[in-house]
């Protein structure tokens, strides 16, 4: 593990980056496979799975636009190494789907689903920090299809692979299960902090037996 970078930010505040991390100019695209086409009407965000109530519930296009905005400051630090800083994302928080379409008592996981089935896991407690957000806006433009349009999930805390791009729903898990890296290398848990960036560097109790 290397020191943590850090730097001068033109406020004269300092500000640090994950160790391993360095900075981005600009916004890189990176993902896996095509960039879908938006499709409103047929675009739907999903909640299923382990609901409170049994039912799964769903919100087209309009409707989740129409959900409370809010903004987080955040950070993007890719596991392959680049970081971009200060973003200010503008969503709907996850908070405010877990408060509308609540888990069961028993769900400790939960399972992020995008276009063309790319998923990632998070335990309960990241995808429910205060400051995980479904993205619909960077810096007070709408995503591009590039970073994510209409939906993006953005963890701040864990690397960028946990925030998929495209997103269409959650599952609710009782159980933890990997995702797509999760499943090819990636570590189950990614606190970019620990440096937590391949599944090789697990411990005991960091995920399901691969
Ligand atoms: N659907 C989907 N989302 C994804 C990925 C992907 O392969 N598919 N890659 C992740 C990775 S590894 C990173 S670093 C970020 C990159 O986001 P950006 O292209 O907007 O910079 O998207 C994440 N979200
Ligand atoms: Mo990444």
């Amino acid at each position: 593990m290397g020191q943590p970078e850090s730097r001068e930010s033109p406020g004269a505040e300092q500000f640090q980056l994950p160790p391993g991390q360095r900075l981005q100019r600009g916004w890189p695209v990176t993902h896996y496979g095509p960039v879908p086409k938006f499709k409103p009407e047929r675009w739907e965000f999903r909640v299923f799975g382990a609901t409170a109530d049994g039912d799964k519930h769903c919100w087209n296009h309009e409707e989740f636009a129409a959900l409370p905005f809010d903004s987080v400051v955040a950070d993007l630090h890719c596991v392959t190494k680049f970081s971009m800083t200060g973003a200010e994302w503008g969503g709907v928080m996850a908070r405010t789907v877990l408060a509308l379409a609540p888990p069961a008592p028993q769900v400790t996981h939960v399972m992020v689903w995008a276009e063309y089935g790319f998923s990632s896991n998070l335990r309960l407690a990241d995808f429910a920090s205060e400051r995980t957000v479904f993205a619909t806006h960077m810096g007070g433009e709408l995503l591009t299809a590039e970073h994510g349009f209409p939906l993006r999930l953005v963890v701040p805390h864990l690397y960028a692979w946990k925030g998929p791009k495209w997103v269409r729903g959650i599952e609710y898990m009782t159980a933890d299960r990997r995702g797509f890296w999760e499943e090819r290398g990636y570590h189950n848990i990614g606190d970019p902090w620990r440096e937590q960036r391949f599944s090789y560097q697990e411990e005991p109790g960091d995920g399901p037996e691969l």
